[in-house]
């Protein structure tokens, strides 16, 4: 794959059963990414490192997954002027996954970070490569092409009912 465009990071591996549904459809869409473990509480000065290097090594959207109390989608947003979209994971502490999506949704005014729903990695995914294709043709016509088969799978769904 060429220089990646898109880092999907999350603060444990054990995030990345939930996260590789974005790095799955950025593959499909062929839009370029890197992806990898960044801990906001067991390794600061990675997660410090990462957000402030992404910008010049090309990087355009960063996903961030987190569970818990899941600060790393906000710190990561406050140290880049990249957009950032966070994914809340129910993580098996969890209380039902309302500790992560509070913590990613309610960014203080200033900070914003684009919250999909618990678990959303493939959204996320998907809204990196729309925000990657407004300047980009291939990837435009790429998520052109996705939307239409989601059309076409619920017109079979309704020709099957009626069969
Ligand atoms: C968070 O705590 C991670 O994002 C993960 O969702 C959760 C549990 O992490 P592990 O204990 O599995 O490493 O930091």
């Amino acid at each position: 794959m060429s220089q990646p465009q898109i880092g999907i990071i999350m603060g444990s591996k054990s995030d990345l059963d939930v996260m590789q549904d974005a790095a799955d459809v950025l593959k499909e869409l062929g839009v370029p990414y890197e992806i990898t473990v960044v801990s906001a509480h067991r390794t600061p000065d990675r997660m410090f490192k990462y957000a402030k290097e992404a910008h010049g090594r090309g990087i355009k959207v960063i996903i961030a997954g987190a569970g818990g109390a899941a600060h790393l989608p906000g710190m990561v947003a406050s140290l880049t002027h990249l957009p950032v979209i966070g994914v809340p994971v129910k993580s098996s502490n969890s209380i039902d996954g309302w500790d992560s999506i509070l913590s990613i949704l309610q960014m203080p005014n200033g900070i914003p970070v684009a919250t999909v729903a618990l678990n959303a990695a493939k959204n996320a995914g998907l809204l990196a490569a729309q925000i990657i294709a407004t300047a980009n043709e291939n990837i435009t016509q790429n998520l052109i092409a996705y939307k239409e088969s989601l059309a076409q799978k619920v017109e079979e769904s309704a020709r099957e009912m009626q069969s």
